[in-house]
This record gives C-alpha cells, structure tokens and sequence, in this order.
C-alpha cells in the first residue's frame, strides 16, 4: 500500500488543453464524391452491321434512318442517367446544408457554413470568420458541475451567473459539449464559492440572439449563486459496493453496482471492456482498437449483462464510428484512448448507465479509493473470466509510481497508476479499456481506463490507466463534432 507522509499532492485537472486532433475522416479539402466519369460517350461513327442471318429483317435500305434512331436513344439514355446522377447529387447537397453541414469531424463556426477542426476549438487562437471557436467554449468544473464560459478578451474562464438563467440555456450549453438534448438532466443554482471574482452574466435586453452573444463578464452576481449543470444523469450506482470485495483478486459483482461497464467483443469474443458516458457513446482503451480491430464493424458491446455465457446468446450493440487518440503511442501507451460511437442508442436502465467524466478542477487524492471492474483473467497468463470481477485499488501518485524501483519514469501525464505495491490484487489481460472510477460528493467518476502494467498483480508493478481528466476535452470535442 502506499503512504506519504508530506503534504499531498494533487492529481488535478486542467481542463483547457489545447490538443492536436487530427481527424480520422477525410482530410479538409478532400473531395468525398466519388468520381464520376464526364467522358460522355459521343455519337457513334461507325455503320452498324448488317446481320447476315435469314430471319432478320433486311435493314441496308434504311441503315441511315437506323442510325440516326439508334444514336437518339443512346441520347436519351445517357441525359437520363445524368439526370439521375444530377438529382442524386442536389439531394446529397440540400441534405447537407439542411442536416449537416460539416463532413466528418469538423465543427460549424456558428451557422456560417465554415467548418474547423476540434482541435482548432477553444484553442485560445481565434479561426472561425465571427470567432465562435472561441466563443462558444464552455465546460464544467470540479465536483459540482459549475458551468463556465471561456473569455477569448481576458483569456480566461469564468463561472456563470445563476441571475435569469434557465434550463434552456442549460440545453444549449449542454449541446455545445457534445451531449444530446434528450439527457438533459438539470440546472440550478449553488452557492458562489469565495474564490470567484467575476462572472458572466446574461444581458437579459440583448433580445432573442445568440447565448453566447448575451453573456458578458461582470464582477457581481445579484443572486449569489452559480450554475450547476449537469447534462446527463450519470455517475449513479443502483447497488452499493462491498469494499472488502477478484480482476485478480478481486470479488463478483452483481448487476447494477457496475453499471456503465461495457464487455467489447471482437469477432465475437470478448476482448476489452468499456465504459458508458451517453446513450451512443463509449470510452475504451485506444490500444484496444489498432490494428486489425480499427474496423467498427468487427465489434459488438454488450452492456447490462455479468456473465460472458449469457452474451454469447445476444446480438449486442453494433459499433458506428471509432475514434483513436491521434496521439496514441503504441510503445509508450500515451495518450492510450478511443472512443466507440454505437449505431443505436443505448435505453438506460438500472443497470444500464453512464459513469461521469472527470471535470476540470477535480482534485483526486493519493491513495484515494478507486474500483476497477471487467472480464479479464484472474491471474497472469489465465483466460478471461465468465463473470464481471471487480475490486478496489488506490490511487498511487505519479512520482512514486516513477521511482527506479517501481515503473523508472515510464509513468507519462496520460496515465495514472493505482493498485498495491505488494502485489495480489490488479486489472489483467482482457480488463484493458474497462472503467477505474472513484466515488466523490455521491457521484462515481470515470478516472482512468485500464491500459498497460507488467503481468498481473506482481510486487511493485500496480496497474496503470489512461488519465481520463485529461482526456475530459478531447472526449467533448469529438463528440460534439460527431453528433
Ligand atoms: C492487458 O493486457 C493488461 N496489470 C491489462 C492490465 C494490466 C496488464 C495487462 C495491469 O489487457
């Protein structure tokens, strides 16, 4: 177990990463059409054949009429296909402006029609022709949701004003971060902490224009209050966890007490786990998904369900889109992220639901108490497990997990280690991409997703995570431009 006597450090957010997304869809300006010839094929010069056989009509005397009749349908055929293309191709484009007006990852600037990349958003530097990349940032902070708006002037970020606030500014706010309206879960007002000094404010005159438009930044709030928003119902466990509770080591769990966990099969096998975080979307582990798993067609999730005998009997949840960090390294495992889009949306149940994702400004303590949970082997070496497994693991600060003796210096910002230095309990081959979460102020936060560590459970070589509060922005920033 770790202990540290001095003052402990944090483990805390930065939510304002500027990133290096590149998209996995098509480069900007490649052309998505696919090509169509123009080599419309001219009039025939040549004079059809006369068929030599007995039963045909004789045709030498009119060959010229034949011919000119021939080469009208020809005509007509072909300007009916082009019509046909022409047709296909306005109703793609009204389609387009209509419903969706950037391709692939980008996000619209506004309704201006301009699309720019995630990472160009919020990214400090204006790109967009009315600014709306940095003017439309928004996110929430620490445990309790606090809404803040990114000021572009000052640079900063700033906690809105509860004053004259409503749940349909809420939806739009929620929107802007990639979830859909019909998660919508609240907003409300909570007292303003000591610490803040300006806020924005909504200029209640400023008409039926934009909410970004409305807001401006003001050092007093009337009401006291800050926005709390919450825009999705996650982080409830239905079932309460027995501490003392095998992963390896670890106990059985029963349905409800786990439930955003996922079981991810590839060619019908399981083969990483997964967590829940809105109704279509999944975060998993991006080395879960190289390679020859890149293909979203090979995976089905399966959630709700504790035993692997019983998937086998179902259809599960057919894959969409997957999204790998575009900085994922394969041998240092950083930036070890990817989310899974599903095609259809998943129903929540009590013992189907999202987990929250860590906000920025939320401070994880060392030794902080953490479950892991999945199908993985039991022990190093053994094959997966028929029931979801899980237990409980410390979080174990970075410069210790660091030090010569444990991981010497391998231990990146992306990741984050937890579990027992004396080894016996730990994630395993098959728990990959599955949920490390933490249980603060009632809610259960996503903090890391299981990626790499030496074999399993083996004295001073604890289990190590993706670091999900650093991810928190990338996460909204593709799905929103994925919606
Ligand atoms: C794996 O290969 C794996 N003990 C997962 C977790 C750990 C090691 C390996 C950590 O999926």
């Amino acid at each position: 177990m770790t202990s540290i006597a001095s003052a402990p450090p944090y483990y805390e957010n930065h939510g304002f990463h500027p990133e290096n997304i590149y998209s996995t869809r098509q480069p900007v300006g490649a052309n998505p059409y696919p090509p169509f010839s123009t080599n419309i094929p001219s009039v025939p010069s040549y004079v059809p054949r006369v068929a030599t056989h007995q039963s045909s009509r004789p045709v030498a005397h009119s060959s010229g009429r034949t011919c000119t009749s021939t080469v009208k349908k020809i005509i007509i055929i072909i300007l009916s296909i082009l019509l046909v293309i022409c047709c296909a191709i306005a109703a793609f484009f009204i389609w387009y402006f209509v419903e969706n007006r950037c391709l692939g990852s980008l996000i619209e600037c506004g309704s201006s029609g301009v699309c720019m990349p995630p990472s160009q958003w919020c990214d400090g530097v204006s790109h967009c022709p009315n600014g709306e990349d940095e003017t439309r940032c928004v996110r929430l902070f620490g445990p309790d949701f606090i809404l803040e708006v990114y000021s572009p002037i000052s640079k900063s970020w700033y906690p809105v004003c509860q004053d004259d606030w409503n749940d349909n500014y809420g939806r739009i706010a929620c929107k802007d971060m990639g979830y859909n309206a019909d998660t919508y879960y609240y907003s409300r007002g909570v007292a303003a902490e000591g610490s803040f000094k300006s806020y924005m404010k909504l200029n209640t005159s400023a008409g039926d224009i934009d909410l970004y438009k409305k807001l401006y930044s003001s050092d007093s709030c009337a009401s006291g209050k800050v926005v709390s928003l919450r825009c999705i119902d996650c982080g409830l466990s239905t079932r309460s966890v027995n501490i003392m509770s095998r992963i390896v080591g670890g106990s059985g769990a029963v349905l409800g007490q786990w439930p955003w966990q996922v079981s991810l099969h590839a060619q019908g096998i399981h083969v990483c786990g997964g967590s829940i975080i809105t109704r279509q979307w999944i975060v998993t582990a991006a080395h879960c998904v190289e390679g020859r798993f890149s293909d979203p067609y090979s995976w089905r999730a399966f959630a709700g369900i504790l035993n692997q005998n019983e998937m086998f009997l179902r259809d599960g949840y057919r894959v969409q889109q997957i999204i790998s960090h575009p900085d994922y390294d394969t041998d240092s495992k950083d930036n070890d992220i990817a989310l899974m889009k599903l095609e259809t949306p998943l129903t929540f149940t009590d013992t189907i639901r999202p987990v929250c994702l860590p906000n920025p400004g939320m401070m994880f303590q060392p030794n902080q108490q953490c479950w892991i949970s999945g199908w993985g082997a039991e022990y190093q070496g053994g094959k997966t497990s028929n029931n979801l497994n899980y237990v409980m693991v410390p979080l174990i600060e970075r410069s210790r997990c660091n030090s010569i003796y444990i991981y010497n210096g391998m231990i990146l910002p992306t990741m984050i280690c937890a579990g027992y230095l004396g080894g016996g309990i730990d994630s395993c081959q098959g728990d990959s991409g599955g949920p490390l979460v933490t249980n603060k102020n009632s809610v259960w936060w996503l903090v890391g997703d299981t990626s790499w560590g030496t074999g399993c459970a083996s004295p001073n070589r604890p289990g190590v995570y993706g670091n999900m509060t650093v991810f928190t922005d990338w996460i909204y920033k593709n799905m929103q431009a994925n919606r």
